[in-house]
């Protein structure tokens, strides 16, 4: 659609403000380069073209990042490249990522040695040059702000998960280090009259809540966004948070750090119209048009519908911006991403008086997240002794707990079937209600390990062996692993010998793993709507492999449902990983 280009920072302010614009602003904050030069038609070379793409798509800002990056994008060492993945725009390309199980500081002496960046370090030459090319009416917007990213990255996750346990000064340093890096880089770039606002994607949250306890959140990361929170006040610049997954837990928190802002209210892990309820007068809310489905999977039609729906639905009164439930990814349609931008502009104008069901196409509709596996904590042993004693973090003690209830008779094979089994299930229903979080399950799930590894030789002594072969991986051209590990990890403490594959694992590669050790089960994981696929492309590899009834297959990761395993024919799905290893067991018969 041909349309004259009206920024207008002021519309953007008003709607951060939770008040009506003149209409509703757009408000993603990052597009794909391959979704803006195809937008465009030409290749972004400088920040002129930039600044074209942000302004031919009737944006009232271009946003642009300084300060620390994630790890992911800091030069040298940390990133791995991998396998080529398709893109909706006719090319691949090589995704990267964090190395995954050590980061690049782990321990004090890592920290003394880092090389850690100073203010100076970085070109802050392109604020100036905004400063002269902004089109009249248009802002710019700083990308800052990732405090909890680059902290857990640089650790890497798991060593990141442990140290909340176990060194938990190192981790209080190096947010520090971080915090105080960011805090600066934004007092020099405000200093440029183009700036705007502030905007900080930081995820704190998966699917099902925070990834740690929020009291560390609140101890070490919530403090650095007030200090930012309070400059943007003091200087009148608005502020927004990214957070993907269900951040319900800190949404008050974010509140009182300043935030104007909430993006993007990922559809399938919180309820817009609750949130609007709950938080829509102090929180401008900003995205939920679905990556997972709609953007991706739908076609125009689809998207001007879930556009149409979320305007009639939250825009009224203000304090809503469209943007995708992400980013605008490669993976999304360039007709995709027009027909959003077209829709705002079509049904955005104020006062909005939008008819329901007038539009029609298929739209993402919050549904509430799916049941939660329950198991059964039963046995003769005490089931709460033993699981306090692998959430402890001490190994000595639950070996102790089991070693005294072995030498009253019982077996360790007994003391693993009926109390540190169902005490790990138990610790699985406490992560899955939120009382505990990521860290403390992979601390369970290897202090569990530990234990069996202890106790190995007496299992081999009566005769026992691993119940079950496992090979898992995440698939190809997707680089999330840390709810694949915690699945690995769970597995395993549950007594399976498992095969992990890591990430970015091709079809081919799992054939082949499947045809060299002989699981009893294949486990997939995928986080992108885009690499779901190679999950049903893995099946036909193991199909023409001959070697597909072998063995069973189970899938799961955020997009995963139970509806898209039975399409592509595997035989089971878990929303999480204590689900994934009850999963197993009932597929084996366990
Ligand atoms: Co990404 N990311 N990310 N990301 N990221 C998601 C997955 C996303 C859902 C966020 C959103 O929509 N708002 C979205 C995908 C949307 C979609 O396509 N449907 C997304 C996107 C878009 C992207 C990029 C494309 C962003 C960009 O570049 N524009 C990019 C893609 C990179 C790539 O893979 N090629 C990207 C990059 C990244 C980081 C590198 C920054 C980082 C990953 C680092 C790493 O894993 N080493 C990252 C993160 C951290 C996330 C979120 C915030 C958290 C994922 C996570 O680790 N959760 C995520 C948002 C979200 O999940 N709501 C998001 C913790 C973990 C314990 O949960 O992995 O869900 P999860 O695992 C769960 C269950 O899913 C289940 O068990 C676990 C819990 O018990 N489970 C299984 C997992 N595997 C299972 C297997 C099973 C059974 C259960 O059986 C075999």
């Amino acid at each position: 659609m041909l349309r004259k280009p009206a920024p207008d920072f002021e519309r953007y302010m008003t709607a951060l403000h939770c008040k009506e614009p003149d209409r509703v602003p757009l408000g993603d904050w990052h597009v794909d380069q391959l979704c803006k030069e195809a937008f465009l038609g030409k290749k972004i070379k400088t920040l002129t073209d930039e600044v074209d793409f942000w302004y031919a798509a009737g944006f009232d800002y271009i946003l642009s990042f300084s300060g620390i990056p994630t790890a992911i994008e800091a030069s040298g060492g940390m990133t791995f490249k991998g396998d080529t993945v398709h893109t909706a725009y006719q090319q691949e390309r090589a995704r990267e990522w964090a190395i995954e199980h050590k980061g690049s500081i782990t321990n004090w002496e890592e920290f003394e040695k880092y090389q850690w960046p100073s203010v100076d370090d970085f070109d802050l030459s392109k604020w100036d040059i905004f400063d002269k090319i902004l089109p009249k009416g248009m802002k710019a917007i700083l990308g800052l702000g990732r405090i909890f990213t680059p902290v857990w990255m640089t650790m890497g996750a798991e060593t990141f998960f442990f140290s909340l346990e176990n060194n938990e000064e190192l981790v209080a340093a190096i947010f520090d280090k971080v915090g105080k890096i960011q805090l600066e880089t934004l007092l020099r770039v405000i200093e440029h009259p183009c700036v705007g606002g502030v905007f900080n994607p930081d995820d704190v949250a998966h699917n099902s809540g925070p990834m740690i306890n929020p009291r560390y959140l609140r101890k070490y990361l919530f403090p650095w966004y007030k200090k930012i929170g309070e400059i943007c006040r003091q200087k009148n610049l608005g502020f927004a948070y990214h957070g993907d997954g269900d951040c319900s837990e800190v949404m008050d928190d974010l509140i009182n750090c300043g935030f104007h802002g909430f993006n993007p209210v990922q559809p399938n892990a919180m309820d817009i119209n609750e949130v609007k309820k709950k938080w829509g007068d102090k929180l401008c809310l900003i995205g939920n048009i679905n990556l997972d489905s709609t953007l991706t999977t739908g076609n125009p039609e689809d998207v001007r519908a879930e556009v149409y729906e979320r305007i009639r639905t939250i825009g009224p009164g203000g304090g809503y911006m469209v943007a995708s439930s992400n980013s605008i990814t490669d993976y999304v349609p360039l007709e995709n991403m027009r027909a959003l931008i077209d829709a705002t502009f079509e049904f955005g104008q104020y006062p909005i008086k939008l008819k329901e069901g007038v539009i029609k196409g298929k739209i993402w509709i919050f549904k509430g997240k799916p049941q939660k596996e329950r198991s059964q904590a039963a046995g003769k042993l005490d089931i709460k002794a033993y699981a306090d004693g692998l959430l402890s973090n001490d190994v000595h003690l639950i070996n102790g707990i089991v070693a005294k209830d072995i030498e009253t008779g019982i077996s360790f094979s007994d003391a693993l079937t009926n109390g540190l089994t169902p005490a790990m299930a138990l610790i699985g229903e406490k992560f899955q209600n939120g009382e505990i979080f990521i860290p403390e399950m992979m601390i369970a799930a290897a202090v569990l390990s530990k234990t069996i590894l202890k106790f190995k030789n007496d299992l081999l002594i009566h005769g026992e062996n691993k119940i079950g072969t496992v090979v898992i991986g995440t698939v190809k051209g997707d680089l999330h692993d840390i709810g694949k590990n915690l699945v690995t990890m769970m597995t395993e403490s549950q007594g399976f010998r498992v095969f992990d594959l890591g990430i970015s694992v091709s079809p081919e590669k799992f054939a082949e793993a499947v045809m060299d050790k002989k699981p009893d089960i294949l486990a997939m994981s995928a986080l992108l709507t885009t690499t779901m696929l190679e999950m049903r492309k893995t099946i036909s590899a193991l199909k023409e492999a001959g070697v597909r009834d072998r063995l069973k297959i189970i899938i799961g990761g955020a997009p995963v449902t139970q509806d898209y395993a039975n399409q592509i024919g595997a035989d089971g799905y878990a929303y999480d990983a204590p689900g994934a290893v009850k999963k197993m067991k009932e597929l084996l018969g366990i």
